[in-house]
């Protein structure tokens, strides 16, 4: 049935006399339904991939899934033509808020790119109902309130399916739901979100706070609640169990259906663990296997055939390691398992590196996932070789066939045919409209740097874009943004290895300069989009200083003509899906080696971007794709930066000391003015971390960060040149495509297709 005719089923009163929320209801049943029709992608080989993920940050649904059923177009007419905007519909579209930021989108990504190549493949991740929380800004300081997402009419569909779960002399029961994951001209995958049968909303009061023990009421509440204290990383440790147990189960239950011999389990299933936070499946399905009489060691043996892992970062921090004693009180029958697996590791190596459990009796996730799965890849080519070469090299050393990399990449349906039409519609009229099969495809437009009609015409799309940007921000009173200044774009998480506070210390430099009267010839607009982990007190500082900045600077009439900051609130999938295709500079300002690969880069390139950034993550790949004249690197290079950790001479003080200009940027934090406007006790301790810490080096960078922004200010007023840079980077941004990281993972990893 056509798709239309599933719509007016669903429109009894017909479009134009139903409310626009009840249209929007119709269109998501309709795409239900449509994506069951198409039927799943068929299961060649035999086999099947799960793709285990604390977060899917998977953004709003109905649009994409009208690209990708191929109906986006025939649906926007047909609800035009009966007084409808397609637009207005998909706002009233709530957006879950499932992910931090890009190991979560990446996820999305990977889900749309599996269906899209017909890899018979389904994510498994838990159905968090408040999301991470929403950003409110008070006070010019984060505030987080629940998310809610789920409405009574809504993506997910009951499945009926259940298990239990065993903790500590309690069982919770799961209930599994789906979200149709439908391919691009392909059939359809599933996201699988487990919830918990007894879980309470009511149980959340002031903001974001609950009972943090009250596991059977709050498990599957909000995603990462503050693990700040003990009751926060149990918390942690019973939703990652709940979210293996229940993938396991599942997958033992459909090779059952299908009479596979779980004998031979890692020939007809392939389990990718995003990062440690899926890695208890490992212990999970060893004793899922005993239980079903396999011996043990044949189920370990079993077992690391079939999982692959995926490291998303270096920060040492961020690698979890889990008391043994949290395991003991949360899943106490993992522990003797957890433990035989690290005796095995023991006997055979005496290196303490290689442990799994350490001489504090803590369990190293991610040493688990080395040593118990077969395949361990970093997400770009520098990340994997800082892995092999430092962070990991006594694992690389013992195990080198397993190491590989695989350099991300975002879907071009979303962060190209979905967020920027018109650019598509420049992209087909030069010829290159091949790219939604091939995104190499877009390489065909490289012969446009010579051509003049169609350089202008590509800078009038920006400045389009530019103003549909000014014109949202205006409509839900955010901001007046000039439509002719520069937009500069920062938006990812809240973290200093991100290094947001350089950018600050910029914007204070130039506040100064335009107060002494240097004018820049295009006003600037600096735009920030970020939320902080509700723990990380400096992050939260941060945001306190753009935002006080924001504020003083609009208030300053010498000032605001030429230099405008905005820090958007709430800032998700949906604003980036603005933001990104009206950016003039993609701010990419990690610290050298501390960015994995990032996937914001690679979106802002695609819609028309320039980068500034470090040589960092998939910026290096980029910086080779497009050649120095058409990206603007600067910045200590991540071995510098490697060897300075390593040699503790990083010494922000001295910079503080020594350099008049840094110090100047720096007591600006703590100015009269801006001590008038902010709170001083948060002000006070950024200025000092920044000075006495400064552990991810800003001070470092600044004045090289600086310099490059000039430049890059002063290249902006050719055009000419400019928008011939712009075309060089469009043209070789079919390389990020996810369709090419995940035919990569499926060739070299998954042999689902391959
Ligand atoms: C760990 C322990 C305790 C609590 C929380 C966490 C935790 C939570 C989220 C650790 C890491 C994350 C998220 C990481 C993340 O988003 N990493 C990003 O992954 C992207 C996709 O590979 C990369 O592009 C980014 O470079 C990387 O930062």
């Amino acid at each position: 049935m056509n798709f239309i005719s599933i719509l007016e089923k669903y429109l009894p009163a017909g479009v134009s006399s139903t409310d626009d929320k009840d249209v929007y209801f119709a269109l998501l049943k309709a795409v239900k339904e449509a994506a069951h029709d198409k039927g799943d992608n068929p299961s060649s080989n035999n086999k099947k991939v799960y793709y285990i993920s604390a977060e899917f940050l998977i953004g709003k649904l109905l649009s994409n899934n009208l690209i990708n059923l191929g109906v986006y177009d025939e649906v926007r007419d047909y609800l035009a033509n009966n007084g409808k905007n397609i637009n207005i519909i998909e706002e009233l579209e709530p957006e879950p808020s499932l992910g931090n930021g890009g190991l979560g989108r990446l996820a999305a990504c990977f889900l749309d790119s599996m269906a899209t190549l017909g890899i018979n493949g389904d994510g498994v991740g838990l159905n968090y109902h408040y999301g991470l929380f929403k950003q409110v800004f008070n006070a010019n300081m984060q505030v987080e309130t629940p998310n809610p997402w789920i409405e009574p009419i809504s993506w997910l569909t009951d499945t009926g399916v259940s298990f239990d779960v065993n903790f500590n002399g309690f069982t919770i029961k799961s209930k599994m739901y789906d979200i149709d994951v439908t391919g691009y001209n392909s059939g359809t995958n599933k996201l699988h979100l487990f919830d918990c049968e007894t879980v309470n909303e009511e149980i959340v009061t002031d903001g974001i706070s609950f009972d943090k023990s009250n596991v059977t009421e709050n498990m599957t509440l909000f995603l990462y609640p503050d693990d700040s204290d003990r009751k926060g990383h149990l918390l942690r440790i019973y939703q990652q169990y709940f979210m293996v147990s229940n993938a396991a189960q599942l997958i033992l239950l459909e090779c059952e259906q299908k009479g596979y011999d779980i004998n031979n389990l890692n020939e007809h299933v392939c389990i990718q663990i995003n990062d440690t936070h899926p890695s208890m499946v490992i212990p999970e399905l060893i004793r899922l296997l005993v239980a079903r009489g396999i011996d043990t060691d044949k189920a370990i043996d079993i077992v690391s055939k079939t999982c692959a892992y995926t490291n998303h970062t270096i920060l040492a921090e961020a690698l979890e390691k889990w008391p043994l004693e949290y395991l003991e009180e949360v899943v106490p029958h993992l522990v003797p398992i957890i433990k035989d697996l690290n005796d095995r590791v023991v006997s055979k190596y005496d290196d303490a590196d290689l442990h799994i459990i350490d001489e504090d009796a803590r369990v190293h996730m991610a040493r688990m996932d080395m040593h118990y799965s077969f395949s361990v890849n970093g997400v770009a080519a520098l990340h994997t070789s800082i892995l092999k070469e430092n962070e990991l090299s006594e694992f690389y050393n013992i195990y080198p066939d397993k190491f590989n990399n695989k350099t991300n990449g975002i879907t071009f349906r979303r962060w190209l045919l979905h967020c920027n039409k018109e650019l598509v519609a420049w992209i087909d009229k030069y010829g290159a409209g091949d790219f939604r099969q091939d995104a190499e495809a877009l390489k065909k437009l490289i012969s446009l740097t010579d051509n003049e009609g169609a350089l202008k015409e590509l800078l009038d799309i920006k400045q389009t874009k530019k103003v549909q940007l000014k014109q949202y921000l205006q409509q839900i009173g955010k901001a007046t943004i000039n439509e002719n200044s520069i937009y500069d774009i920062q938006i990812k998480r809240l973290h200093e290895y991100k290094r947001q506070q350089m950018n600050v210390l910029y914007i204070i430099y130039k506040y100064l300069e335009i107060k002494a009267g240097k004018i820049p010839p295009t006003p600037i607009t600096c735009i920030f989009g970020a939320k902080a982990a509700p723990a990380y007190i400096i992050a939260k500082d941060i945001i306190h200083v753009i935002l006080c900045l924001e504020e003083l600077i609009a208030n300053d009439p010498q000032v605001s003509p030429h230099l405008q900051v905005v820090m958007v609130e709430n800032y998700n999938v949906t604003y980036a899906e603005k933001l990104i295709p009206a950016c003039d500079i993609s701010e990419q300002i990690s610290l050298a080696s501390k960015e994995a690969s990032g996937t914001g880069n690679m979106k802002f390139m695609l819609n028309g971007a320039l980068t500034l950034g470090t040589d960092d993550g998939a910026n290096v790949e980029i910086h080779e794709l497009v050649g120095a004249d058409n990206i603007y690197i600067f910045g200590e290079s991540s071995e510098t930066v490697i060897k300075m950790y390593g040699d503790w001479s990083y010494k922000a003080v001295d910079y503080y000391i020594n350099d008049e200009d840094i110090r100047t940027w720096i007591n600006f934090i703590i100015s009269p003015e801006m001590m008038k406007l902010g709170n001083p006790s948060l002000l006070l301790e950024i200025h000092a971390e920044l000075i006495r810490k400064d552990w991810f080096m800003t001070l470092l960078d600044v004045k090289e960060y600086i310099k490059t922004k000039e430049r890059m200010f002063a290249d902006y007023e050719d055009r000419m040149a400019w928008a011939k840079k712009l075309v060089v980077n469009i043209s070789q941004a079919g390389y990020f495509s996810s369709d090419r990281t995940i035919a990569q993972y499926d060739e070299d990893i998954w042999h689902v297709n391959h």
